[in-house]
């Protein structure tokens, strides 16, 4: 193949970016036999839990509390007019909820009722193949919590594969919120005492090799607050290093590590309460240098760590950073933390994932994204280019592949 002249770079690789499907390797979606798990259609999109938070800071009178009582179709039609009829929505979140709807085919210039009924006749398999097609999405990774007493029963049940939804086992339950479930994982047979001693930690691998097991995960992964410290005397890092990481090590499965959630410092505000605040990524580094047989996903929540997560990276083959996650899936952070990643690491990264907790977001999550991560890419390409190098379309096309999938199946040993 000719290597490619500069003016050619941008658009070659906006169009390969474009073009080529996309692996999603966070979300909170669940394949059509987790039934009502699955969020989908304009009630769930407008509703949000971003929106949620942004709407609360319209009008005041309706409290947190005012709005939780009221019926999701109320919540929408309020969260319509506040955030998009009587405000400019040009927040990501507003703009996401606009991009979704209008690529699968709704007026957004008609009121919402009209646009509600516009998705009422669509079944859920329609709608996901639908949004899988308008997305370019070759499959996502679930959230699966086998402590979710409306999940664990479908896992149990056993359910018909959809290759498009792959598993990962979320253990926040266990590492985090022992104490809450310890009644819990004994009414699953699993004896786990806050008290850690030999049997408990015994117990704790047992139940993490069963249900790793049970969903063939392509990774363990939990949330972590920004005080997270490894090692420490918590129940997490005793869990971790003597329940997780045994496992891991055992089974080859990655462990992905989710630090810098301040939970709920708006309690009133639900799930759209959680903050922000710095992590410590001294600790992830302790972890990869302790475990080099283990491989670790990294995505971190404050801005100020991702310079920190990325010239770790450097040090640490079994560590791979991923996404912009939450606070930072805005288009100018995805910008600065992509052109970061790719100045210090190559392609040897993810740029992005999408967390989507609504199966139609996946079309805005990654339309928004992909041009961003396109510009940044080619902009190196084109700084190599003038330095001297050959540049061709195979080679692109090479690490938009990379970048939008195999670096994670690479990583986790799997296709
Ligand atoms: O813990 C997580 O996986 C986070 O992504 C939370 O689910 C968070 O509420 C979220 O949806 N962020 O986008
Ligand atoms: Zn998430």
């Amino acid at each position: 193949m000719n290597p490619l002249a500069i003016a050619q770079i941008r658009p070659t690789v906006h169009r390969l970016i474009t073009e080529t499907p996309v692996f999603d390797i966070h979300t909170h979606l669940y394949a059509a036999p987790f039934g009502d798990l699955l969020l989908w259609g304009p009630d769930e999109l407008v509703t949000y839990h971003y929106l949620i938070a942004e709407v609360s800071r319209t009008d005041r009178s309706v409290s947190p509390e005012a709005f939780y009582g009221m019926t999701k179709q109320q919540q929408a039609e309020h969260i319509w007019q506040r955030l998009f009829i009587e405000h400019g929505p040009v927040s990501e979140a507003r703009r996401g909820v606009l991009t979704a709807l209008t690529a699968l085919g709704a007026d957004v210039t008609q009121p919402y009722p009209a646009i509600r009924e516009y998705f009422a006749s669509r079944t859920v398999e329609q709608h996901i193949d639908a949004v899988f097609a308008a997305a370019n999405c070759s499959g996502v990774v679930m959230t699966n919590d086998p402590l979710d007493d409306a999940e664990r029963p479908v896992w149990e049940q056993g359910f018909a594969e959809d290759k498009r939804f792959r598993a990962a086992l979320r253990i926040d339950g266990l590492l985090v919120f022992l104490e809450k479930n310890a009644e819990r994982l004994q009414s699953m047979g699993y004896t786990i005492s806050p008290a850690l001693g030999e049997s408990d930690l015994a117990e704790a691998r047992r139940f993490l090799s069963d249900w790793a097991k049970k969903m063939d995960p392509l990774y363990m992964a939990v949330s972590l607050p920004d005080s997270f410290r490894y090692p420490d005397d918590s129940m997490t890092s005793k869990l971790i290093k003597e329940a997780v990481i045994p496992v891991c090590r055992e089974t080859g499965i990655p462990f992905a590590l989710m630090i810098g959630v301040k939970r709920l410092i708006n309690p009133a505000l639900k799930l759209a309460g959680d903050g922000v605040g710095r992590g410590d990524v001294g600790s992830v580094a302790r972890l990869c240098d302790e475990n080099p047989e283990v491989n670790f996903l990294l995505t971190m929540l404050a801005l100020e760590n991702q310079h920190e997560v990325a010239v770790t990276a450097r040090k640490f083959p079994n560590l791979l950073p991923f996404g912009c996650w939450w606070f930072l899936n805005d288009p100018s952070l995805i910008e600065q933390i992509t052109r970061m990643r790719l100045e210090l690491l190559g392609t040897s990264f993810i740029p992005q994932h999408s967390d989507c907790r609504v199966l139609d977001q996946l079309v805005y999550k990654w339309s928004h994204s992909r041009p961003i991560i396109a510009d940044c890419l080619a902009e190196k390409y084109e700084m190599a280019v003038k330095a001297g190098w050959p540049l061709t379309e195979a080679e692109i096309a090479r690490d938009v592949k990379d970048v939008l999938g195999e670096n994670f199946f690479r990583f986790v040993g799997k296709s």
